[in-house]
């Protein structure tokens, strides 16, 4: 039986050792960063607890068809697994992790977004916000992911559902998902409006506004 108990669940995340994450290819780790065989946690602020019946994500803005979904709504979507390497800007690097979810591009095809449509916010409960461009979130790996390494998500690493955008540093992947907003022009999140780069490209090293 898995572990109902989260924490629980993250301290076994730590255990687990891929191949892939001793890798020596070093043209998998971008310009400053250093491979780390742990899952950090990094979260600004405080942790919600949100069960999977009470997780809602409204899909709206700049779109012909708004959407709600909720736990049930999203498990009856299509799933796709993808293994990825994963960049925080604070350096560290994990690869080769394993996520379960919805592709992004599911969402796309329900909402029709508005030709003008370029950007769109995540929201998190809690408060959290980022920023990032349409184009980057139609690319194949980019999921409203509900599963890690076989596992719900941890609550610590954003379960029920978290985004995860993997070509772009880990800031760029909200936990606790609930609001996806497409938007003509581009707004800063949270990070954003502290000096964090508007796109946040590892391997340009886009990690502050002006890189
Ligand atoms: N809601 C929310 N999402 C967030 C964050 C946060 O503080 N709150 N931190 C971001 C940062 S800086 C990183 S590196 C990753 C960390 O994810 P992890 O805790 O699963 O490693 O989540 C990102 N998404
Ligand atoms: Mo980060």
């Amino acid at each position: 039986m898995p572990s109902k108990d989260p924490r629980r669940h993250v301290n076994r995340l730590k255990q687990v050792r891929f191949f892939d994450r001793f890798t020596r290819d070093r043209e998998r780790i971008p310009p400053g960063q250093f491979v780390t065989r742990k899952f950090p946690v990094l979260t600004y602020g405080e942790t919600p607890e949100i069960s999977p019946d009470a997780w809602q994500l409204e899909v709206f803005g700049a779109v012909e068809q708004p959407l709600t979904l909720d736990w049930q709504a999203l498990q009856a979507l299509p799933r796709k697994t993808v293994r990825v390497d994963i960049h925080c800007v604070t350096r560290w690097s994990i690869m080769g992790t394993e996520w379960e979810g919805v592709p992004f591009q599911a969402i796309v095809e329900r909402v029709k977004p508005h030709p003008d449509a370029r950007f769109v916010m995540q929201y998190a409960y809690g408060g959290y916000t980022t920023n990032v461009p349409l184009e980057d979130l139609l690319r194949e790996d980019v999921l409203l992911a509900y599963r890690l390494e076989g596992q719900p998500i941890p609550v610590a690493h954003g379960g029920p559902v978290r985004m995860l955008v993997p070509h772009l540093y880990f800031w760029k992947s909200a936990k606790w998902i609930k609001g996806l907003e497409f938007m003509t022009e581009n707004r800063p999140g949270f990070w954003e409006q502290n000096g964090y780069h508007m796109h946040g490209d590892p391997w340009k090293e886009e990690r502050f506004a002006g890189d």
